[in-house]
């Protein structure tokens, strides 16, 4: 098999999961934009999800937030789901929309609080059951705002009980997944605000925990295709929580600030040989289409991933090998940027065709009608948005 014909291969297998909450209405703290055609419950979440999949061919699984995507019967979501061509991915619970978590969830210093927090994961878990889904995702929100507003040793005793806690609910075929972010909601200390904090605790919990990458939530400089190498190597990446950042954590589009960047980091995920489903690496996105149209945003986010993919799996390894090995600082570097400034459109339009979908599949769902339709029959009803 040619170089060529490999790399076609692997894009073919590629999958990427979609957040529930990117086709929901959604904004910043200073204001939730309202969407025409928005849809208006978890149902018409996966249908929007399912178009996507349907123009893209690689995003075949969506993740629900809980208690955003509540239903009374889960099976029936599952269901609808399976009907339009698509599963339920990772269940990710929610720490922060609760006035009794002002000084914490997990971490609170009064322990019926951290019993409530941990019981809502037993719910999670019930959701997981009910769809047939193994992530179990967190991300935790708490922290402080002030030196000395609580003890930062016994925040993170507090912490490591209440995951065990959690860890206890799983049945074996599950997965904790762990997430890290450096400031916000609080700004002085976090409780897991780096790869390191969530990696020591997920060491401590076992095999099935693993950590969570959101790619904006480190801070500027930060070199994110290190800590992907370093936890590859560790077997612990569990999944990525895909976006672009300029300033904070912006929720972007993937690969829209830094397309340059989310090449290196599929260049450590094709070099550590993970890109295939069977690596258990969950390829996701975690974004928010506040000001654009959100179908068309994913599938352009979905559309990142693979270009940046399809360049990564086009670096000649051979070569980058040799000039490694020959200490040829240049030819190396030379390696990695022909590959990066390869134009791979034309190679993905053959592997889209291969799967009988259009080249361009952003213009080909444009084109279908599919955002008039839903724009005149999504009339009347609640839209579905953040804390909805
Ligand atoms: C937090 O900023 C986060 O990235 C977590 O992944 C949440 O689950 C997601 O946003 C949606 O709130
Ligand atoms: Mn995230």
């Amino acid at each position: 098999m040619s170089d060529q014909q490999a790399a076609q291969e692997a894009l073919v297998q590629q999958t990427i999961e979609l957040p529930s909450w990117a086709f929901g209405n959604s904004g910043t703290r200073f204001k939730v934009f309202a969407q025409p055609g928005v849809a208006r419950d978890p149902f018409e979440k996966l249908e929007d999800a399912a178009r996507v999949h349907a123009f893209t061919g690689v995003a075949p699984r969506v993740s629900l937030h809980i208690p955003w995507d509540r239903v009374d019967d889960y099976g029936k979501l599952a269901a609808h789901a399976s009907d339009l061509g698509v599963s339920i991915g990772a269940i990710n619970s929610n720490l922060f929309q609760d006035d009794e978590y002002r000084l914490g969830s997990l971490t609170h210093p009064d322990a019926a609080v951290r019993r409530r927090a941990v019981a809502h994961h037993a719910e999670c878990v019930e959701v997981m059951r009910a769809t047939g889904s193994t992530d179990l995702k967190l991300w935790l929100p708490d922290g402080i705002n002030y030196p000395g507003q609580d003890d930062l040793r016994a925040r993170q005793e507090r912490l490591a009980e209440s995951l065990r806690e959690i860890y206890a609910l799983l049945d074996p075929e599950h997965r904790l997944l762990l997430e890290y972010k450096f400031f916000e909601p609080y700004f002085y200390a976090m409780d897991i605000p780096d790869w390191g904090t969530s990696l020591v605790h997920c060491l401590e919990l076992g095999e099935r925990a693993q950590v969570v990458l959101d790619t904006g939530h480190h801070a500027p400089g930060t070199n994110i295709e290190f800590i992907v190498m370093q936890l590859v190597r560790l077997g612990r990446l569990g999944a990525f929580d895909f976006n672009s950042r300029n300033y904070a954590d912006d929720d972007l589009i993937v690969g829209s600030a830094d397309p340059f960047q989310l090449f290196r980091i599929m260049h450590e995920i094709v070099t550590a040989d993970v890109l295939k489903p069977a690596s258990g690496i969950n390829f996701m996105l975690d974004q928010c289409h506040n000001i654009e149209a959100k179908i068309p945003g994913q599938i352009r986010s979905v559309m990142n991933v693979q270009e940046a993919t399809a360049k990564a799996l086009l670096v000649d390894r051979d070569a980058l090998r040799h000039a490694q090995r020959d200490g040829d600082v240049l030819g190396a570097n030379a390696v990695l940027m022909d590959a990066y400034n390869s134009d791979v459109r034309p190679m993905l339009a053959d592997v889209r065709a291969s799967q009988g979908l259009d080249a361009d599949p952003y213009h080909a769902y444009l084109r279908s009608g599919h955002q008039e339709r839903i724009r005149s029959e999504r009339v009347g009803g609640h839209q579905a948005g953040w804390g909805a």
